[in-house]
């Protein structure tokens, strides 16, 4: 009931003040936490959890207090039964412009060996079963290109930025950007974008199959596109949910076979649940479903 508990509208240190969209949508749901310094929480619809990356001067640069902050947002929204799906956004400018440069800089292998360093960027793709959608205006650079590929759907504004520059840095991309944007782009263009940095467009993701969604317009148009999804996931069966959202992140790690066997083996698992038989029984009945999220 994190999400719910949250309810006093207290600005922190950083935060901007709340868009003209989220204070138009302003509803029993919404609400803000004044617990996080680089992140703001809200809950601008029913069932949707909403973490704004807030370090407007880094332009969102991820710190390792920031990802501290996203992470405990992520595991309790993930724990709250009322939370069906969650967004991640920047600001209109920047997602995120990759990880903290100057944090790294002076790192020696010794402290980021011994202490772990970045290893709490896993947790979003191995620990956070609800849905995850990214909307991405401006800048999406090195770890943020990274943080939204995490992501289980992205969708993006026509003037997003998109890229993996770690190379002008003297390093190559160490959370998941070589594997997932290859998985997106294909071989040829993932290689020419990690080998030359290059940033590329809001529309070329489109194109490309790295956003499922271009929203032609700013943040607010691009952010009521990401929370029109995420209400129509957060309708649903939370098991049901859970479970295709399982199968299709299987299908990125099993062969064709054994990915069709375990989609059906999920399949065959869900007449257990009581959706199920809610699903079924009220398309038979012309009634809408009532879940049970069980
Ligand atoms: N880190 C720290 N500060 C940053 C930053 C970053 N990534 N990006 C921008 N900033 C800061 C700038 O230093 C500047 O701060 P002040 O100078 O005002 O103090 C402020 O944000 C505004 O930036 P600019 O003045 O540069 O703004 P512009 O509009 O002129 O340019 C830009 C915007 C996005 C083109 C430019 O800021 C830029 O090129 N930024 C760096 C982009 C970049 O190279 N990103 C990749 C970083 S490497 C791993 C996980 C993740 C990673 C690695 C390993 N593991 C799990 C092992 C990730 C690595 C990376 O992301």
């Amino acid at each position: 009931m994190f999400a719910r508990s949250c309810s006093r509208l207290v600005a922190s240190k950083t935060a901007v003040p709340l868009t003209s969209y989220l204070a138009r949508t302003a509803r029993p749901y919404s609400s803000a936490s004044s617990t996080y310094e680089h992140i703001l929480t809200e809950t601008p619809r029913p069932g949707v959890g909403l973490i704004t990356l807030n370090r407007p001067k880094a332009l969102n640069a991820l710190s390792s207090p920031l990802f501290k902050e996203l992470n405990d947002a992520l595991s309790k929204y993930d724990e709250d039964k009322d939370i069906g799906a969650i967004i991640i956004t920047g600001s209109e400018k920047a997602f995120a412009a990759g990880a903290d440069i100057k944090e790294m800089a002076p790192l020696t292998f010794a402290q980021a060996y011994n202490n772990n360093f970045i290893a709490p960027w896993s947790h979003l793709a191995n620990a956070i079963r609800t849905p995850v959608i990214a909307a991405v205006s401006g800048y999406a650079l090195g770890g943020g290109c990274e943080l939204a590929l995490m992501c289980d759907i992205l969708y993006c504004s026509t003037n997003a930025n998109f890229g993996q520059p770690e190379i002008k840095l003297g390093t190559i991309p160490g959370a998941g950007g070589s594997q997932r944007l290859t998985r997106a782009v294909g071989k040829s263009k993932a290689m020419e974008l990690i080998l030359t940095g290059d940033m590329f467009s809001g529309k070329q993701a489109g194109e490309w199959g790295v956003a499922a969604k271009v929203v032609d317009g700013g943040k607010e148009q691009l952010l009521e596109e990401a929370l029109k999804t995420a209400e129509k996931i957060a309708g649903y069966s939370r098991v049901a949910v859970v479970a295709g959202k399982e199968v299709v992140n299987k299908s990125q790690e099993l062969a064709l076979r054994e990915g069709v066997e375990y989609e059906r083996r999920m399949f065959h698992g869900l007449f257990g649940s009581q959706d199920q038989k809610i699903g079924m029984t009220a398309f038979a009945e012309k009634k809408k479903p009532e879940w049970s999220n069980e």
